[in-house]
């Protein structure tokens, strides 16, 4: 593995999903892998949970980590190949790129799509030009669009819920929002879980909301959400803005939150969301609360998911 940027850097995912829960059993298990080594974590957009169980992962691996709030505290790049850089950019990519390559043993990105230009986002021209000039393994925290660090994790989640002898129904449900979202959480999601043999996938969504083919593949799409819910058990919950009608809030329907009413026909199903989530916007409190939410549990194998995936980039690069 050179790079982590979605499943297709992976040879063998559920393997990958076997090493995170050895750490989560043993986190120091390795903890000599990563000396020497430095982490560099360069973030173009808000995190808490990738940001921190990444640094973690890093550390019981014994690596050094350097956190840059590029978006804060550095100089502004410049993408455009052949741009005149007369405007508010100081500094182009492909020096940038190129000298944090120096600096550290793997390179860390988060970089949110703008949502204005499909073409532009849907070309990850963000981190494959950070892959290009680094020279180095690069590791996504979520790019425009997929968050495979979160789709590793949800899927040790998964697998650490399932029943003994039942082949799970995993659900996939759009829920409103106010703002609009990436559709890389649901993208990530998709791909993880249509190349997963042991669960039946579902997504459900308002017409509108198709996500984009490449990801989703021939997963089934039901769109009577209480159809998509009956016997699931897994509800994984999530709000993205529109593929089709690019960035656009299509639909605030407050019908598709996720309530306990909404669970009633489901196999008691384990409710998931990667985080940050929205109070009683997109699930209701009496589903946070209670005792079906496993989304603090998920959050925390987000620690032993970068562990694995730092591992191998450590073995192999
Ligand atoms: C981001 C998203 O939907 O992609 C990050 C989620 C991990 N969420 C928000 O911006 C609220
Ligand atoms: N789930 C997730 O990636 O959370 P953060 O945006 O806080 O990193």
């Amino acid at each position: 593995m050179r790079n982590f940027l979605s499943i297709d850097d992976v040879p063998d995912p559920s393997g990958l999903v076997n090493k995170a829960l050895v750490y989560k059993r043993q986190p120091f298990l390795d903890k000599q892998l990563g000396v020497g080594k430095t982490l560099g974590m360069l973030f173009l957009n808000p995190s808490m949970r990738t940001r921190i169980s990444t640094q973690v992962a890093a550390k019981n691996l014994g690596m050094e980590v350097i956190v840059f709030n590029i978006d804060k505290e550095g100089w502004q790049l410049e993408f455009a190949d052949g741009a005149v850089m007369k405007g508010d950019k100081t500094e182009h990519v492909k020096e940038a790129a190129a000298v944090l390559g120096q600096y550290f043993s793997i390179l860390s990105i988060r970089t949110f799509p703008k949502l204005i230009d499909r073409t532009d986002d849907y070309s990850e021209n963000v981190i494959q030009q950070f892959v290009k000039y680094a020279g180095i393994p690069v590791l996504s925290l979520e790019s425009a669009t997929l968050h495979p660090l979160q789709s590793l994790a949800d899927r040790v989640t998964i697998k650490e819920n399932l029943q003994a002898g039942r082949r799970p129904k995993v659900v996939l449900t759009w829920a409103p929002h106010v703002k609009a979202l990436p559709q890389a959480v649901p993208n990530s999601f998709a791909e993880w879980m249509k190349n997963w043999d042991e669960v039946d996938f579902v997504i459900t969504h308002p017409k509108g909301y198709e996500l984009d083919k490449k990801f989703t593949g021939n997963s089934k799409i039901e769109y009577d959400q209480n159809k998509a819910l009956d016997g699931a058990d897994f509800v994984y919950v999530k709000n993205w803005s529109s593929y089709q009608e690019y960035g656009k809030i299509m639909n605030t329907d407050p019908s598709w939150m996720i309530t306990n009413n909404k669970l009633a026909n489901t196999n008691t199903a384990k409710v998931m969301h990667c985080l940050p989530v929205r109070r009683n916007l997109v699930i209701a409190d009496e589903v946070l609360d209670g005792p079906n939410s496993i989304v603090v549990q998920q959050a925390g194998n987000r620690v032993w998911a970068a562990q694995a995936v730092l591992a191998e980039l450590l073995r192999e690069n």
